[in-house]
């Protein structure tokens, strides 16, 4: 599709020219770019002072070699990177992702869309991300630790608690964010909030396991309330993926009120009528780091089903995609219409291809945006730095009420964006344009770098 606007075109096509190969980048910056067109028709300086140019190429990107020996002895070598994608506002700021399939392009996708997400938190932190195609399934807990270890060795010379502050992300939890803290810590000699998703003994914080599943349901309830006067309350749930943001998302739709129906992994689905018990899914994923196909021999009465895109065909009153991204495609946005699905909602980042949202659009779904819904991860990691900046920890009652706070903020502030850049209800555009708005006011102050 071609841009209205020539200078958007123009920026558009430098990207793709400078990033060939990289689908899922010029993915994330083009839907961005689309949501920029009403926003030059009001502010035609924002072109003039080149910020558009300047926010889709990364301040910095770094790729480094992490070699190191697996049990039997072997030598393997992955390939780390980290992209440090803007510092306007802060610090950069973002997960980091053990993936086989994580390469420059999936990098840069996360680093860019974190830009806008960790603008719409309100508070103090850059854009960034980084990872690995380092695949920890399988893995002994030493090999893990080993290529933590090997990992941070590269990684501590870029970070800092002023200047980059890493998290989780897929394959990232709370094992991995010990070793690397811990040898962050034996590097440089310092104890710092050089990390966040930390355990609760050594600087972590309540609530930061839960936020972004938490986080998504407080930001759903809020859109639910205000666009149809509805809420979680009776409805049927589907969720995908069964890691950290779809546990706690199935903890609190259920607790909200909601049916959660059926859960994902890469392999496959199960569907429970009677409801998900998320114990049992526990015990499967952060317990023993098993398969969702496990849950049917707990609870017989569910089904299991190979292939995780058929959950997009169960039945459903929300759906909220957890897993990865481009996991919901057009296909399963007709199958998920067609069976009276009324809202949207991104736990993962970019789950939806860009023909998924324009169908749930088109059809008048409520769609919740990645970077405004799933934003409560980072939001409680940010607040995290602050509590280790003051050396103090706050109760799970405040971080959670922070939390909620930020999250309904969030929806205001994206959805009065789409009123007042003339697309009433247009979460995409308003998410895009309110995250960006602030980004570029904290750019053109600063100048531009010669
Ligand atoms: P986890 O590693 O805890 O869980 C990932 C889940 O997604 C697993 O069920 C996994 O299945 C599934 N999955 C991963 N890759 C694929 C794939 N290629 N195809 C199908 N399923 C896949 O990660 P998180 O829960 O932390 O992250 C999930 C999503 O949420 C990601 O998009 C992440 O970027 C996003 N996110 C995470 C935040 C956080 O705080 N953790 C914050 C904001 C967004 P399997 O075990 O089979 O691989
Ligand atoms: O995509 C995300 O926002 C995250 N993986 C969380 C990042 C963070 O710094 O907590």
């Amino acid at each position: 599709m071609e841009f209205k606007n020539s200078y958007l075109q123009g920026v558009y096509d430098t990207v793709a020219r400078r990033n060939q190969g990289e689908p899922e980048f010029l993915q994330a910056v083009r839907e961005v770019l689309e949501s920029f067109e009403p926003v030059l028709e009001k502010r035609p300086e924002l072109a003039e002072t080149g910020i558009i140019d300047r926010i889709v190429e990364p301040e910095r990107f770094i790729t480094f070699r992490v070699s190191w020996v697996d049990d039997s002895g072997k030598v393997q070598v992955n390939r780390g990177y980290r992209v440090q994608f803007n510092s306007a506002i802060g610090p950069y700021k973002g997960g980091l992702r053990l993936h086989p399939s994580v390469n420059a392009s999936v990098i840069k996708f996360l680093g860019f869309e974190q830009v806008f997400k960790n603008s719409l938190t309100g508070l103090p932190m850059g854009g960034g991300k980084g990872g690995s195609d380092f695949d920890p399934k399988g893995k002994s807990d030493g090999e893990v630790m080993r290529f933590c270890q090997s990992f941070m060795t590269e990684l501590y010379r870029h970070i800092g608690p002023d200047t980059d502050v890493p998290a989780g992300d897929i394959g990232v939890g709370a094992r991995e964010i010990g070793y690397l803290f811990g040898q962050y810590k034996r590097l440089t000699n310092q104890f710092t909030g050089v990390l966040t998703g930390k355990g609760l003994t050594y600087g972590g914080s309540l609530v930061r396991t839960e936020a972004t599943g938490f986080g998504l349901c407080y930001f759903t309830q809020e859109m639910l309330s205000v666009m149809k006067k509805d809420s979680f309350a009776g409805k049927t749930v589907v969720i995908s993926g069964s890691g950290n943001v779809a546990i706690y998302a199935c903890k609190k739709a259920t607790e909200l009120g909601a049916k959660v129906v059926a859960m994902s992994d890469s392999n496959g689905y199960v569907y429970d009528p009677a409801g998900i018990n998320l114990d049992v899914v526990r015990q499967i994923k952060e317990g023993r780091r098993g398969r969702i196909k496990e849950y049917v021999e707990a609870v017989p009465a569910a089904t299991y089903t190979e292939g995780c895109r058929g959950i997009w065909g169960i039945k459903c009153d929300i759906a909220l995609p957890c897993a990865t991204q481009n996991e919901l495609d057009g296909a399963d946005a007709d199958k998920l219409i067609a069976n009276g699905v009324m809202a949207v909602a991104e736990g993962a980042n970019m789950p939806s291809t860009p023909e998924a949202i324009e169908k749930f659009q088109k059809a008048g779904v409520l769609f919740g945006p990645a970077k405004a819904a799933n934003a409560g991860g980072v939001a409680t990691s940010g607040l995290e730095m602050c509590q280790n900046s003051m050396r103090y920890s706050w109760t799970f009652e405040e971080v959670d009420q922070k939390l909620h706070d930020i999250m309904v903020g969030i929806f205001h502030n994206a959805y009065s964006a789409s009123q007042e850049f003339g697309a009433p209800g247009n979460l995409v555009m308003g998410a895009n344009i309110a995250g960006f708005l602030k980004v570029a006011d904290a750019m053109k102050w600063q100048g531009v770098a010669y």
